[in-house]
């Protein structure tokens, strides 16, 4: 294939002298360009309307109209013409670029974009770049057994859906970190700047280095109008939107209207001067003559109108550049002849005749307007796994480990081991490792990579700031909107993070979880696309041992969000100790296109395990804890005492304590379980435990008091199915908190270790001598308490410096 440019590029050209050749538009790449920009429309009116006589061959007629007209016309043509106009300056350039679609409902003008480029085609050979090819596109879209109306998973070339709107900078800004060579081109709808998430998302230039990262293009696309109503930035005083921007450090690029060919006159120029103006920041980064100061990118307010090209009234009602384009303007084309002959003349109005030839291939002009092979922005390999394909360099996570002598006998900070392991991934992964934290790796304990990098920063830097500085690679921004989105662009671009948050904000975001989630459950249908590092997510912080911040920092909802993903590629651990921690990282850090959540909290806690135990108990998932009670397993328990995420595994251990101690002949089994996952049958989970080691661990009849970190519920569901369910007593996170002191959170929400003694008594398939007295006591233990931290302020002594006592010979 030709370039299609009469100016190919030249590698000896200096980056002004390309962007002056992208500014001067001549007629032969107008001719292409336009013509390029007709075909996406058409192919974008034709997946919307027709399932037959695609090629305009004959007269339209109600027949070979869908019977459901679906999708969004309105935005699909400032985004194809965006992506137009990128292409021809990827022509002359030779600048590897990915486009990201804010408004994803323009769907069809992607798919559309990835067809005309060929890459549609050579994903999906049924989909021929032909007559035959055309009217299966047509058909598939927005159909059962076809594809979403989105710019989804499907779609070659896209790492953002654009489905629910507000995260298209952030993905943006986490593609380009460590990239230095990419562009990414993200077309920010004037709906979609009215989110939070995108409001906040402009910022992200605030932490891009020009020198190591790439470069983020924000389009502002004021259209004007959402699905029913103006839009806010579209309809404020243009002075007001460029002060706005500017005040968030952009260079505003405006171009204005809907006259062609002007626009396209209009549009080269404004891109030249983004792009000469990126080269030339990049440029002085690279070459040492950056003063280091934040650069002033530019951006490109792009004001159209919605539904351009499209019907400006039907019915004798205005649509053209009002809401009433943003989804299908002409609603009525099967019953109604005149908006079938107002399709028709739409379609035809595009000149379908030049832009294919008899056998449905493409003209001339539109082939010509394709960048080559990978610089197809369909095609890009950025946007299918990213340049760098390799996993982690991880150090050996043993090296770490908390050296146990006997469990549950020192308390240390778990997370700070996952500092420290993290520090030295980033030592040695410098181009695609990332933590990312809303303002909280300290507080998180993980300041460990302070060793090794600083803060990302791009704005002023002062002498009392600490570990600050544009060469910085951790991410801190009190955002977790930012954070999330960010590693997603990062991953779904190829490198590896984790965003460490507390617990209870990580509701703040998620929804991303969500649709991040649901991005990597579509990707596994779907062969050509490669597997991308997961997204790893560490809830620290947690709801027990917020009792300083209290109520409005308890909540351990984000477990029971993630359970409601498919289990192709949600996985859940609880570790109970920074050794358990490790061994789950180093997982987590291997595996590819997985949601792992891991919830531990960041206070000094209990040790258990042993490195060599924690890593045999974290490939199980979950195994009984002989040493922490006095079941020989040669027969089954009197109560078995379960327990998932690191609190309430202490109560736990020091109930079954209490019930070894005072009722030696009462047979207490206690089981951890660290991946939650394991608990569903395999068929509802991948990582369910078999029927044989579920009996082994909890007996297939005997009661098990479960104490878990988040809402009881979550336990119920998961052992859906298991015999007996019902036998399952789940203590957890009932909204009780407050500001307290940590064993009065367990105390409030019924999880302590006097209440699980009270509810294995209650629960016991037999009465052992001496419960009663064991209830009364651990009664008169809660009552004693109640008093104790309303006279001393803190935990009563046998309780804040509980430890397990070494035994010498198993209690059996
Ligand atoms: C978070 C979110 N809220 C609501 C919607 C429903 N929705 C779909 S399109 C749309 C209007 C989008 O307007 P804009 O971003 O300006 O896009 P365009 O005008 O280019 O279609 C809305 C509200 C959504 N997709 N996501």
């Amino acid at each position: 294939m030709s370039l299609g440019t009469d100016t190919p590029t030249d590698q000896q050209l200096s980056s002004a002298e390309l962007a002056e050749r992208v500014r001067q538009l001549d007629d032969a790449d107008l001719a292409r360009v336009d013509a390029w920009w007709r075909a996406n429309n058409y192919l974008t009116v034709g997946q919307i309307y027709l399932q037959d006589n695609a090629l305009l061959r004959e007269p339209l007629r109600p027949e070979h109209i869908k019977p459901r007209l679906l999708g969004h016309w309105g935005t699909s043509p400032g985004l194809s013409f965006l992506y137009a106009h990128l292409s021809r300056l990827i022509r002359i350039t030779g600048q590897q670029s990915i486009y990201l679609a804010g408004p994803g409902h323009g769907g069809p003008a992607l798919v559309a974009a990835g067809w005309l480029e060929g890459t549609y085609s050579e994903v999906y050979p049924r989909i021929g770049q032909d007559e035959a090819g055309l009217h299966r596109l047509f058909r598939q879209f927005s159909a059962p057994g076809g594809i979403p109306s989105h710019v989804s998973v499907t779609t070659p070339g896209s790492i953002h859906e654009g489905g629910e709107l507000g995260y298209v900078l952030v993905h943006a800004f986490g593609a380009v970190m460590d990239n230095p060579d990419l562009l990414a081109l993200a077309v920010v709808g004037d709906g979609e700047a009215e989110t939070g998430p995108l409001e906040g998302a402009w910022k992200g230039i605030s932490f891009l280095n020009p020198a190591q990262d790439g470069a983020v293009l924000p389009v502002l696309h004021l259209n004007g109008a959402k699905i029913s109503g103006p839009t806010v930035l579209s309809r404020k005083d243009p002075a007001e939107v460029r002060e706005l921007f500017s005040g968030h450090g952009y260079e505003v690029i405006e171009v204005e209207g809907s006259d062609l060919p002007g626009m396209h006159y209009g549009f080269a120029e404004a891109l030249a001067t983004a792009w000469a103006a990126i080269r030339r920041i990049q440029e002085s980064a690279r070459n040492g003559t950056w003063d280091g100061s934040r650069p002033r990118w530019p951006m490109i307010v792009l004001r159209t109108p919605k539904g351009w090209t499209g019907p400006e009234t039907v019915d004798g009602t205005q649509v053209a550049g009002t809401f009433r384009a943003h989804q299908v303007p002409l609603s009525g084309v099967k019953d109604n002849a005149e908006h079938l002959a107002q399709l028709e003349q739409w379609l035809r109005s595009y000149r379908p005749e030049e832009l294919f030839g008899e056998d449905g291939t493409l003209s001339g002009d539109v082939l010509a307007a394709n960048p080559e092979g990978d610089l197809r922005m369909s095609a890009t390999p950025h946007a299918n796994g990213g340049l760098i394909t390799r996993d982690l360099d991880l150090p050996d996570f043993r090296d770490y480990a908390i050296d146990v002598k006997s469990p549950a006998d020192t308390r240390a900070e778990s997370t700070r081991k996952l500092g420290e392991f993290m520090r030295d991934i980033y030592r040695d992964n410098p181009d695609r490792f990332r933590l990312f934290s809303p303002d909280e790796t300290n507080s998180n304990r993980l300041g460990a990579v302070f060793d090794v990098s600083d803060r990302a920063w791009a704005e002023k830097v002062y002498d009392s700031d600490v570990k600050l500085g544009p060469t910085g690679r951790v991410m801190e921004v009190l955002s977790e909107h930012n954070c999330h989105g960010w590693l997603e662009g990062y991953t779904l671009t190829g490198r590896h993070g984790l965003f460490a948050t507390y617990e209870a904000f990580a509701m703040v975001s998620a929804s991303q979880t969500v649709q991040h989630s649901k991005w990597l459950e579509e990707a596994n249908h779907l062969p050509w696309r490669a597997k991308v590092p997961s997204l790893n997510i560490l809830l620290t912080s947690t709801a027990w041992r917020n009792d300083h911040n209290g109520f409005s920092h308890q909540g351990p909802g984000l477990i029971q969000t993630v359970l409601t993903q498919r289990g192709s590629v949600s996985r859940i651990y609880l570790p109970p100790d920074a050794n358990c921690l490790l061994s789950v990282a180093d997982h987590c850090f291997r595996s590819r296109s997985y949601t792992n959540l891991i919830v531990i909290d960041k206070q000094p806690q209990l040790q258990y395990l042993t490195i060599d135990e924690a890593i045999e108990h974290c490939e199980r998932g979950a195994s009984i804890w002989e040493w922490a009670g006095n079941d020989d397993g040669t027969s089954d328990p009197d109560i078995v005492l379960a327990s998932a995420g690191d609190v309430v595994t202490m109560e736990t251990v020091a109930a079954a304590q209490i019930l070894t101690e005072r009722l030696p002949h009462f047979r207490t089994r206690v089981v951890n379980v660290v991946d939650l996952m394991t608990l569903p049958r395999r068929k509802d989970h991948p990582h369910g435990m078999d029927p044989m080691l579920f009996r082994e661990l909890f007996t297939d009849h005997v009661d098990v008091v479960f104490a878990f970190h988040g809402f009881p519920g979550a336990i119920h569901q998961v052992v859906h199915g298991r015999p007996d369910a019902d036998r399952f007593h789940v203590r957890g996170f009932i909204e009780e908190g407050t500001t307290t002191t940590p064993f009065d959170m367990t105390v409030k929400n019924k999880a302590s270790r006097y209440h699980l003694v009270i509810d294995a008594l209650n629960n016991a398939r037999r009465t052992p001598p001496g419960a009663t007295e064991l209830k009364a006591w651990c009664e008169a233990q809660l009552a004693k308490h109640e008093a104790y931290v309303v006279e001393h302020l803190e935990d009563m002594p046998e309780v804040r410096d509980w430890v397990l006592p070494a035994r010498d010979t198993a209690p059996y």
